[in-house]
């Protein structure tokens, strides 16, 4: 490899901050500015900044393994794949493709996640395939559907936030989940801007907020709609929006007004004041936004929650209008392009849909397939993982560690037990990864070239600037490697530039489409928004087949043609629906899946910690990571610490219906005593997602990690 430093991007969140990799004389790598990024001009927070420290061999697979006597030991590349192989083909025989279940990843680049489904679908057959994003946006994703016939994380660029006149925050801490993003907000109030935050905790997020309410978990839907009720109740709607560019809104305004601010100050613990004072900031300047993240989402009534939040934004002429609108900030480094290019349960390249017969024909020609060959959609992730064992046999997952980040992941974990075989990639030898029966040892963001889309819908090139260690192979190899051995020669290349340009056709004309990105483009734009055709408009004119045809066979020739610029902006002219106008749907608060009673109390919610990613199989790996952020804590008020007789650091048992987790009490006054919060990065005694509840959202699918009725116990030594 060259010695020069090489601009990539993070390896961890969607906002994909970009940075220099530079080889070190001695070995190893230093991550280095990289200013001309515009997302986080330099900046990282200490994961990005230590991302480099999962590259040694130290912490990391660096060999194939199978197990042997119950134990995994090292194996070759050919006895792995061949053992994967032969195991998969045999349980198909036996019980038919979907026996074959397949579960992938957010964090895995473009090109992985469209030869996953691909791999799924044209090699096994299954339909048995979903990943992990389920578990993260899929309910905003949803109701942007639902709402604007078009889902892509946030409508806009971040550089509009410092722009707008207001922006309500609801369920995102992301001053300790996407740090450099700060930067916008805080810009924003400089300005003259508000923020308001919606958390049921004092987070760091919320201390920079000119308004912070603090619902109980699981209520922001009521909330939602209350501040819905006063904006009508206050002659705030922009009418001639509403008539203009939107539908519904008699049965979305009737629903609302059924939520009276005293009901909604009953329901969510946020005062009638505070709900006006929401209104004025959010109603009175010229643009406003509202910005989810998964403290809304994360709920068996998710799809509904942001519906209701989309609502307030279509009410008040608040969305598809320069420097205003509704996003949803994305979770894993590719959780938006994760999300569009056919490794979910219902759906195909280009964020088609797997029951439309036009998409099966559009894809399975480029695939080269039969459509009628292609299964229909599968199940959701949670239902996967609970199939598993049943009449799910084999599991092939990439880019995953439900045995940390599943809810209920105990009878999770009981279930990959009981299936008669699961191969898992992985970079590290994840909780997950220790139940395989063969783990393969793959490549990582710095050792290989891919695509992400991050969370404002710009693809990006991340480049490989380093050479993996020897017997460490791509997860496009893994599936090229496995495709051969299952019969199928052609269609699974490894050069990811390759899986790219194909990836283009089979999105062409389909509402994500990439088709007019190419690999050089995005190296010397520093990044495309979706939807790029290959000609400008070609997709609205002349329909697919024109956007195919005008499809260069070779991306170094259209270099003279006249390209799509990208699309950083959505729906400024009409939506992306049949008629062009806005959903409002019509939503009425409803309780959680789970409420406190006698035996269960309290509430407990989930999420992050700024030191840690996600089930921490990379994270926890960082010495500088884990000192920052050792183990797993119970946050809670000091009114139920001193109920429990709880010191700080005393051992808590919480439990729920599910089980029982223990980990050190955290007494802080930001949190409501009805609650108690705990990080989920941890496996073993502190698990969070032992006790979580795995209520489904009926359209999403998403499970309800943000809300379940617990108690709390203190521990006595002995
Ligand atoms: N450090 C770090 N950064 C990350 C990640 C990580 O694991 N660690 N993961 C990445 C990924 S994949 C994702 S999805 C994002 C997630 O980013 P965020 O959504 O910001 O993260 P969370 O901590 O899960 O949840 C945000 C907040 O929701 C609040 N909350 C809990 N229940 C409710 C509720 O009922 N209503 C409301 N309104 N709020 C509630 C919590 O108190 C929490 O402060 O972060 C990304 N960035
Ligand atoms: N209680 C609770 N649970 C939650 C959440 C919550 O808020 N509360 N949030 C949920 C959310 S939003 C998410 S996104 C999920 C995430 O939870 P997980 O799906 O467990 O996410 P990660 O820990 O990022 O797991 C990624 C795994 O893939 C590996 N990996 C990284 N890059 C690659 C690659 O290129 N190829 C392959 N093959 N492997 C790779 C990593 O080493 C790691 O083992 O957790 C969910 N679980
Ligand atoms: S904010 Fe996200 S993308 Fe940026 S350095 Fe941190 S983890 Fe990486
Ligand atoms: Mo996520």
């Amino acid at each position: 490899m060259e010695t020069t430093s090489t601009p990539t991007h993070c390896p961890y969140c969607a906002l994909q901050c970009g940075m220099n990799i530079t080889p070190l004389p001695q070995g190893g790598v230093e991550v280095t500015e990289r200013a001309d990024f515009p997302v986080n001009r330099g900046a990282l927070c200490g994961k990005g900044r230590t991302a480099p420290a999962v590259l040694s061999s130290a912490v990391r697979l660096t060999s194939p393994l199978v197990r042997s006597g119950g134990r995994l030991v090292p194996a070759s590349w050919e006895a792995a794949l061949d053992l994967i192989a032969e195991r998969l083909g045999t349980v198909r025989e036996r019980y038919g493709p979907d026996a074959l279940g397949v579960f992938g990843g957010g964090g895995l680049t473009n090109e992985k996640a469209y030869t996953l489904g691909k791999f799924a679908r044209v090699v096994l057959g299954t339909s048995q395939i979903d990943y992990n994003g389920r578990f993260c946006m899929s309910s905003a994703a949803a109701a942007g559907t639902k709402a604007f016939g078009l889902d892509r994380g946030l409508p806009f660029p971040l550089e509009d936030v410092p722009r707008t006149g207001c922006v309500i925050l609801v369920g995102s801490n992301l001053a300790e989940t996407m740090p450099p993003s700060l930067r916008f907000f805080s810009e924003l109030r400089d300005n003259g801007g508000t923020l308001i935050v919606v958390d049921p905790r004092r987070t760091r997020t919320a201390e920079q907020a000119d308004l912070h309410l603090a619902p109980r978990p699981g209520t922001d839907l009521a909330l939602a709609l209350g501040l819905l009720h006063l904006v009508v109740a206050e002659g705030r709607t922009d009418e001639a929006y509403i008539r203009e560019r939107t539908s519904g809104w008699a049965e979305a305004r009737a629903a609302a007004m059924a939520h009276w601010p005293e009901y909604v100050e009953r329901i969510t613990g946020v005062s009638v004041p505070q709900l006006r004072e929401a209104v004025r900031l959010f109603c009175e300047p010229e643009s406003a936004m509202v910005l989810t993240a998964r403290g809304p989402e994360q709920q068996a009534k998710g799809t509904d929650t942001v519906g209701a939040w989309i609502n307030l934004c279509l009410a008040t002429g608040r969305a598809g209008r320069p420097l205003s609108g509704y996003g949803c900030l994305t979770g894993q480094g590719n959780g938006q392009g994760g999300r569009e290019h056919g490794q979910k349960a219902d759906q195909l390249p280009g964020y088609r849909k797997l029951d439309d017969p036009a998409a099966r024909r559009h894809v399975a020609g480029v695939w080269g397939v039969d459509p009628d060959s292609l299964p229909g959609p599968g199940r959701s992730a949670y239902e996967l993982l609970d199939a598993l064992g049943t009449d799910i046999r084999t599991l092939l997952l990439m880019g995953s560690n439900p045995v940390v980040s599943a809810p209920r992941a105990a009878h999770v974990e009981e279930r990959l037990r009981s299936l008669d075989f699961l191969a898992v990639a992985d970079v590290v030898l994840s909780e997950t990864a220790e139940l395989a029966d063969v783990v393969l040892p793959v490549t990582q963001w710095a050792e290989e070239t891919g695509t992400t889309t991050s969370l404002e819908g710009r693809v990006l090139l991340r480049r490989q600037a380093v050479a993996p260690p020897p017997e460490v192979h791509s997860d496009l190899h893994v599936l090229h490697e496995l495709a051969v051995r299952l019969g199928v020669e052609k269609g699974f290349p490894t050069d990811p530039e390759e899986v790219f340009e194909e990836l283009r056709r089979a999105s062409a004309g389909g509402p994500a489409d990439y088709s007019g990105i190419t690999y050089r483009r995005l190296a010397e734009e520093n990044g495309v928004f979706w939807p790029c055709p290959s000609v400008p408009d070609a997709a609205a004119e002349d329909g697919e087949d024109a956007v195919l045809d005008a499809l260069p066979d070779d991306p170094a020739q259209d270099a003279g043609t006249s390209v799509h610029p990208g699309t950083p902006r959505l729906f400024l002219d009409r939506f992306a629906t049949a008629d062009g106008r806005a959903r409002f749907v019509p939503v009425t608060h409803r309780a959680s899946a789970e409420e406190p009673d006698a035996e269960y109390p309290l509430l407990l919610t989930t999420g992050r910690v700024v030191s840690q990613y996600q089930s921490g199989a990379q994270t926890r790996r960082v010495a500088e990571l884990n000192a920052a952020a050792p183990g797993p804590f119970v946050e809670l008020h000091p009114r139920l610490a001193a109920r429990l007789g709880a010191a700080e650091g005393d051992p808590l048992a919480v439990v729920s219906r599910r089980g029982r987790a223990v980990a050190p009490a955290r007494i802080t006054t930001a949190i409501r005593p009805d609650t108690v919060f705990m990080p989920f990065h941890w496996p073993g005694e502190g698990r969070a997602n032992t006790l979580t509840n795995p209520a489904l959202d009926p359209t999403s699918r998403m499970p309800e990690f943000k809300t379940c009725a617990v108690r709390v116990e203190a521990v006595r030594p002995g």
